[in-house]
C-alpha cells in the first residue's frame, strides 16, 4: 500500500516522517532547524530579531529553503520516497503569508533547476509573516471586541487574540494600504506550504482555519460580517475553508527531483496542534493531550461546538471529526531554557535540581515573554516568595510546577481526564512526565513518536490518499510506550498549590 509522507513546519525547525501503514512502522524523524542549517535567516530561534519583544515575523522564503532541504535529506538518506502514496502536512498555527496575483501562475510553473524560493520569492506581497509569537496587535483586538463582544468568541471559537491571524491581517491592511492592495491572498502557512506542494493554491482547513478569528464554527464558513471589519476584500484574498480530510490537489511534478512520485494526493494541511491530536492517539474526550514544545499546550475534544470550554482558550476543528480545546501558555520550552541557562545546567542537573527541591511550596508566574493564557502582553515574573532566598533548584521547581499548575487552572475540567498523552521535546524529561502525572493525579502516557505532528500528519495523508479509518490509524502508530501513574500521596499538596498559584495570578493579572 506505500508509504505516506508527514511534513512538520514548526517554530525552530521543520520535520519529515514516513509510514508505513501495513507494518505500522514509520522512519527516525528527519529534522532540518532553521537557525543552525539556515543561517542566511538569522533567526536563531525560528523568528527575525526585531527590537520590539512584541514583534516576531519570520522570512517565509525560509520555510521554502528549509522544505527543499527535508527533502533533499530524506532523499539522500535514501527513505523510500518513490513509494509515496500520498502527503499532508503540519504548520505552527496563526502565522500568515501574504502573496499577489503571480502566486498561482509561479505554482504552476516550478521548474526542477531552481529552488523553491528562487522561483516563489517574487509572489510574496510582504517580505514578512508574522507567526504565533507576535503579540502586536493589542489595538485590533480591542477594535474587535468592541464590535463584536461576546459573539466573537460564540462565532470563531475564541476571544480576539493578538497572535490570531484575523487581527494580524488587520493591522497589516491597516498600516500598509499599498502592500494590502497589492495583496491578491492571505494564506496561512499550512496552506502555504500545501499549495506550494500541490503546485495551485491550496484551502485551508477548519483545524487551522479556526486560529483565525475569522470562520464561524457554527456554519463552519468564512463570517462575512467579522471579514468585513478585519480588512477591505478580506473575502476576496482569503482561500475557501474545508474539513481537513479534504484534497488539496496533487503533487507538482517540482518534487520528482526528490524521487516523490508526481501526482499523488495532497491532502490539506492543518496547524499544528489539530495535528499532533491525531499523532498522540487522543481519539476521544476521555484523553487530554499536553504538548510541551516552544508553546505548551493543553487540549481535549469534544463532538459538538456547543460543548466547548467557554471560558479560557480556544476551539479548532479536530481534523478526525468535532472539534478540539486548546490552551496555549506562550513561556513553554523557551522560559525553562532560560532559567536552565541562567543556572548553567545541564538538561539532566535542570531536572536533578528541581526534584532536589520540596513539592508545592513556591509559585510564580513565568512570563519571560508576552503570555497567551492568560493574555499579558509585557514581560514579567511575579512570586509568592523571596526569590533572592530561593535555591537554584526551588527556582526551577516553582517554574516547572506553575507551568503545569496554570494548566490545571485555565482548563475548566469538570472531572480530571482518565489520561493525559504528553508530547513535544520536553516529554522526554522524567521529572516533567512524573510532576504532570502528580499535578493533574492523572496517569501520564508516553507515546512511540515524540514526533507528533509530523506522525499525525503522516496519519492524515493515509487517511485522506487510502481512506483508512483514524481508529485503525491511532491502534498502529499511537501504541503507549509508558505510564507513568500519578503519586497519589501528593494529591492534597498539589491543590493547596493551586489555590495559592490562582491567587498570585488574582494579585496580579
Ligand atoms: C496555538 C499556538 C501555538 C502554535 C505553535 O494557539 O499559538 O501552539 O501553534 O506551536
Amino acid at each position: 500500500m506505500g508509504f505516506y509522507l508527514g511534513i512538520d513546519v514548526g517554530t525552530q525547525s521543520i520535520k519529515g516522517i514516513l509510514i508505513d501503514p501495513e507494518n505500522g512502522q514509520f522512519s527516525t524523524p528527519v529534522p532540518v532547524h532553521y537557525g543552525r542549517e539556515l543561517p542566511q535567516y538569522h533567526s536563531g530561534e525560528g523568528f527575525l530579531p526585531h527590537e520590539d519583544p512584541a514583534i516576531r515575523h519570520a522570512d517565509p522564503a525560509m520555510w521554502l529553503d528549509a522544505l527543499d532541504m527535508l527533502l533533499g535529506k530524506m532523499y539522500a538518506q535514501g527513505l523510500p520516497m518513490a513509494q509515496v502514496r500520498g502527503i499532508s502536512g503540519s504548520g505552527q498555527q496563526h502565522g500568515t503569508v501574504y502573496l499577489n496575483d503571480r502566486f498561482p501562475e509561479l505554482l504552476a510553473a516550478l521548474k526542477t533547476d531552481a529552488s523553491l524560493s528562487e522561483q516563489l520569492s517574487a509572489s510574496f506581497s510582504r517580505k514578512t509573516a508574522p507567526i504565533w509569537m507576535d503579540a502586536s496587535t493589542g489595538a485590533q483586538c480591542a477594535m474587535l471586541r468592541e464590535k463584536f463582544q461576546g459573539s466573537l468568541k460564540e462565532r470563531t471559537g475564541s476571544d480576539a487574540a493578538e497572535r490570531f491571524s484575523g487581527p494580524q491581517i488587520m493591522k497589516f491592511a491597516a498600516e500598509n494600504e499599498a502592500d494590502w492592495n497589492r495583496t491578491a491572498s492571505v494564506h496561512l502557512i499550512s496552506s502555504f506550504m500545501a499549495s506550494v506542494l500541490a503546485g495551485k493554491p491550496a484551502p485551508i482547513d477548519y483545524g487551522d482555519g479556526a486560529g483565525m478569528n475569522l470562520l464561524n464554527l457554527n456554519t463552519l464558513q468564512w463570517d462575512r460580517e467579522i471579514l468585513t471589519f478585519t480588512a477591505p476584500d478580506l473575502a476576496e484574498k482569503l482561500p475557501p475553508c474545508v474539513a481537513s480530510t479534504e484534497i488539496a490537489g496533487t503533487l507538482s511534478p517540482y518534487f520528482s527531483k526528490y524521487g516523490l512520485p508526481a501526482g499523488i494526493p495532497v491532502n490539506v494541511w492543518s496547524g499544528d496542534n489539530p495535528n499532533s491530536l491525531i499523532g498522540c492517539g487522543c481519539v476521544d474526550s476521555r484523553s487530554a493531550m499536553i504538548s510541551l514544545g516552544t508553546s505548551d499546550t493543553f487540549s481535549g475534544i469534544v463532538q459538538n461546538f456547543s460543548d466547548a470550554p467557554r471560558k479560557n482558550g480556544h476551539i479548532f476543528g479536530c481534523p478526525s471529526g468535532g472539534f478540539m480545546s486548546l490552551l496555549c501558555f506562550t513561556n513553554g520550552s523557551l522560559t525553562r531554557d532560560h532559567f536552565r541557562k541562567k543556572y548553567d545546567l545541564s538538561f539532566a542537573d535542570f531536572d536533578r535540581a528541581a526534584a532536589s527541591a520540596a513539592p508545592g511550596k513556591f509559585q510564580l508566574l513565568p512570563f519571560l515573554i508576552a503570555e497567551s493564557t492568560p493574555a499579558v502582553p509585557k514581560p514579567e515574573i511575579f512570586y509568592n516568595f523571596d526569590p533572592a532566598e530561593a535555591t537554584a533548584g526551588e527556582m526551577i521547581r516553582a517554574l516547572i510546577e506553575s507551568q503545569i499548575l496554570t494548566m490545571l487552572y485555565h482548563a475548566e475540567l469538570t472531572a480530571r481526564p482518565a489520561n493525559i498523552r504528553l508530547t513535544g521535546g520536553a516529554s522526554a524529561s522524567g521529572l516533567l512526565r512524573q510532576l504532570i502525572a502528580d499535578i493533574f493525579q492523572t496517569p501520564v502516557l508516553i507515546g512511540s513518536s515524540a514526533e507528533t505532528a509530523a506522525l499525525g500528519a503522516a496519519m492524515r495523508a493515509a487517511n485522506c490518499a487510502a481512506g483508512m479509518d483514524f481508529r485503525e490509524l491511532t491502534e498502529r502508530f499511537c501504541s503507549v510506550e509508558q505510564i507513568i501513574a500519578p503519586d497519589t500521596s501528593l494529591g492534597r499538596q498539589y491543590d493547596s498549590a493551586l489555590q495559592r498559584f490562582a491567587d498570585l495570578l488574582q494579585a496580579h493579572i
